[in-house]
């Protein structure tokens, strides 16, 4: 079953907005099979944002999500990749879409609340970066497959 990963950075925590994209989530139909609360630390930093390191902004990437905690989850359903970008919305939140997490909540590129894994390879890097394997929880709802 596809998985991602979804981190709400310090700013969505302090904007108490760890809630609000769960429910997002959980509401569309995904299964949470991951999460923990954390303080990054600066390895796990330069880890997650390696492909950014030539970029002039990787320095206050690091900076920023080791400030304060963030929560750290992994999330699985089918086609979950491409479905939590687009509920997360463009990198940019003042131009993203109304209707998506960062269309809602934001208006600076630099605190743009969430990061979700964009693409399935990224994704099984990022939660094996994240988390151990015993940290993750291989179970379904109890429910009928269309019920969500
Ligand atoms: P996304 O998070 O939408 O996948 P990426 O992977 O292009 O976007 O960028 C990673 C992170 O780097 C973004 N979430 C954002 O916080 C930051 N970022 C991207 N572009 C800029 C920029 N021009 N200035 C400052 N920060 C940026």
């Amino acid at each position: 079953m596809e998985r991602t990963f979804l981190a709400i950075k310090p700013d969505g925590v302090q904007r108490k907005l760890v809630g609000e994209v769960i429910r997002r989530f959980e509401t569309k139909g995904f299964t949470l099979v991951g999460l923990k609360f954390l303080k990054v630390s600066r390895e796990l930093a330069e880890q997650h944002y390696d492909v950014h390191k030539e970029r002039p902004f990787f320095g206050s990437l690091v900076e920023f999500i080791t400030s304060a905690p963030v929560v750290a989850m992994v999330w699985e359903g089918d086609g979950v990749v491409a479905a939590a970008r687009k509920i997360i919305g463009a990198t940019n939140p003042l131009t993203a879409e109304p209707g998506t997490i960062r269309g809602d909540f934001g208006i600076n590129i630099g605190r743009n609340l969430i990061h979700g894994s964009d693409a399935q390879e990224t994704a099984q890097r990022e939660i094996a970066l994240w988390f151990k394997d015993e940290e993750l929880v291989n179970w379904q709802p109890h429910l009928t497959p269309w019920l969500h």
